[in-house]
């Protein structure tokens, strides 16, 4: 009875996947290769897979879940349920032409031919957008197509965008953003289910931990309604008197995109002091 969890083997995903499952608290041995491990404190088992496959392993039910980037998954248009996304592993997948190329729009695709190990999304953007080009498939060093005259374009990942420029390629249009995905069998069995729910559970408290962040400050009494309000945290603020007569200390938790400009106007209100500590669970 226990959840089989299938991650990439080695690559790009490998360390933030197998990071992930620990921050959740679950204990995992190094696999040094195997094909598959089992948690000591959890019933979770690793596969280890090449990324390609983990889409179908997961709709056969092989694996009750797993991690991939959402490329792989719209690339192998596998039945599966996406259960979080979990942001890490983002890239771009795009339409890159030589730099000194005259792209203006999608439309000066029209008649050319683009190389990519991506066909199908490419195949639907391209429908979708009423774009007629050649597609060729590649498996990988897409980057060198334009350059040994194979393509005229070509659509492949970019994160830095320095694998393009190294190529003398330009990035022309983003058809997708990419990030891992946690994936899920859609017939799993109540107990697989039930575990998986514990597994999302502790994701999503990782998660909204990492976008707050725990914030004291020190403030005068008479402020603190207008502080309070400004950082009203999960519930209400935490007030606590200070030794000095007419002060007090408030602890709350802020959004970490909200932080600098809620700080602009405690400091207009008198916050002096202020703290900001990483929280490592937050649950509501
Ligand atoms: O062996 P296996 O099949 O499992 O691995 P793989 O070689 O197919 O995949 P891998 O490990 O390279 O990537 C796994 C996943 O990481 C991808 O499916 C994406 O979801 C994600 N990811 C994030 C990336 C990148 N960033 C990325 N930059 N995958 C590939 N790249 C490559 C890209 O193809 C290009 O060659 O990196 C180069 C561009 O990088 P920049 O930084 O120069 O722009
Ligand atoms: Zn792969």
């Amino acid at each position: 009875m226990k959840l089989k969890i299938a991650i990439q083997k080695s690559g790009r995903l490998y360390d933030e996947s197998v990071e992930l499952i620990r921050s959740c608290g679950i204990q995992i041995s190094n696999p040094n290769g195997r094909l598959k491990t089992e948690a000591s404190n959890f019933p979770l088992e690793l596969l280890f897979l090449r990324d390609d496959d983990i889409p179908q392993y997961v709709e056969d039910g092989v694996a009750d879940a797993g991690i991939v980037g959402e490329n792989v998954l719209l690339e192998k248009q596998k039945s599966v349920v996406i259960c979080n996304r979990l942001g890490f592993g983002r890239c771009r997948l795009s339409i890159a032409v030589n730099k000194s190329a005259a792209y203006k729009s999608l439309d000066d695709l029209q008649g050319k031919k683009i190389a990519t190990s991506y066909p199908m999304v490419l195949t639907n953007f391209l429908r979708e957008n009423g774009i007629d080009a050649e597609i060729h498939e590649i498996s990988g060093s897409v980057e060198i197509a334009p350059g040994i005259g194979l393509a005229d374009a070509i659509c492949d990942l970019v994160s830095t965008g320095s694998t393009l420029l190294s190529n003398g390629l330009r990035e022309a249009d983003v058809i997708l953003r990419s990030e891992a995905l946690l994936i899920a069998n859609n017939q799993l069995q109540d107990f697989q289910n039930n575990l998986l729910r514990q597994l999302i559970f502790r994701i999503e408290a990782l998660r909204k931990a990492r976008n707050n962040k725990y914030i004291l400050l020190n403030a005068p009494n008479e402020q603190l309604p207008r502080i309070a309000a400004m950082i009203p945290g999960m519930k209400s603020p935490t007030i606590l008197p200070l030794a000095q007569p007419g002060w007090s200390s408030l602890h709350s938790v802020v959004d970490e995109n909200e932080f600098w400009s809620i700080t602009e106007n405690l400091k207009q209100c008198g916050a002096q002091g202020i703290l900001v500590i990483p929280i490592e669970k937050m649950i509501l």
